[in-house]
């Protein structure tokens, strides 16, 4: 797999955007960088990424997938919800451009307002495909998936089963989110985020034990499907991993301890061959959560 990186030069992927005649694509670009001023142009980090459309892919033998597109995937420069939406292109080997906000301005003053236009739920994450916005992160890694063929389901009952454990997740996300961040005041000061976080922490098996249980049940070899992770595990998978990083941050053995299923699950995800450029790269490497957004751990 070729990958080319325009790493936090802005100019370079306008111009690659340009040069891959996604006008549109490169209108929004241009709109973030130039909707500021000088100073937030220097602030605005936006990736590019390109991946070979010759290249070969195992998952794209399967009839179930369709062929790769070009997206655009818009986030603030964290993992946060971005991360699974990223992970999957990756995975997928989908061409896409990685629009990364650092600057509120360059957000909410220039392209939020312009995507608007064509989806009034627009939001970070989105993702752009043509003319199509979609934002609400669970509705992005599920376009991305049907886009890629992950979602590709034989069925509906694997739609479904695909729907559950996705919005699971995101009720581990939301649960999460209030130990973090101030805004939702119940973590307000750094001494409550000790408490929650503690309580949180103690609470996470009953969601873990959940999904062992799914997996142990469905006796598949991810939440869904044998043969390729679908949407709800790379939304589930963010999840176990930031809460390693946060077990691990605060001296806790791995909450994955008494869950044997869970831990052969993390570790062949971890080990996937196509997201291996994903873990190796700055993408990866983002604070899980938002420094100027006032979280209590990054
Ligand atoms: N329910 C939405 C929540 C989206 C959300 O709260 N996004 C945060 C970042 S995690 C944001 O800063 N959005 C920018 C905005 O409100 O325009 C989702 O699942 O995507």
């Amino acid at each position: 797999m070729q990958h080319r990186q325009f790493a936090g030069c802005v100019d370079a992927s306008t111009r690659f955007l340009a040069s891959r005649a996604d006008a549109l694509s490169a209108m929004h670009v241009e709109a973030a960088v130039c909707g500021g001023r000088a100073r937030h142009r220097r602030r605005l980090v936006t990736r590019a990424r390109a991946v070979t459309t010759t290249t070969t892919h195992d998952a794209r033998t399967s009839t179930l997938e369709p062929m790769p597109k070009k997206l655009e995937i818009g986030y603030w420069g964290i993992r946060g919800l971005g991360a699974p939406a990223r992970m999957m292109c990756e995975h997928a080997g989908i061409e896409y451009a990685d629009v990364v906000f650092s600057d509120a301005a360059a957000w909410f003053g220039g392209v939020k307002p312009e995507l608007c236009k064509t989806c009034a739920f627009a939001n970070l994450p989105y993702v752009r495909d043509g003319d199509v916005v979609v934002s609400h992160s669970t509705a992005v890694y599920e376009y991305i998936g049907v886009t890629a063929g992950a979602d590709a389901f034989a069925d509906e009952t694997g739609r479904f089963a695909n729907a559950q454990a996705l919005a699971e997740s995101y009720d581990l996300r939301n649960a999460l989110m209030k130990v973090v961040y101030p805004f939702n005041g119940v973590t307000m000061t750094k001494e409550a985020f000790e408490t929650n976080c503690e309580k949180h922490m103690e609470k996470l098996p009953t969601f873990l034990a959940k999904y062992e249980n799914w997996l142990k049940t469905r006796k598949t070899k991810w939440l869904v499907r044998d043969d390729s992770p679908s949407s709800a595990d790379f939304s589930f998978w963010e999840m176990l991993d930031q809460h390693e990083i946060i077990a691990k941050k605060r001296g806790m053995k791995s909450p994955l301890e008494n869950f044997l299923e869970l831990q052969r699950y993390y570790a062949e995800f971890r080990a996937l061959p196509k997201l291996a450029s994903y873990f190796s790269s700055p993408a990866y490497a983002m604070p899980m959560n938002s420094i100027g957004g006032g979280a209590w751990i990054y």
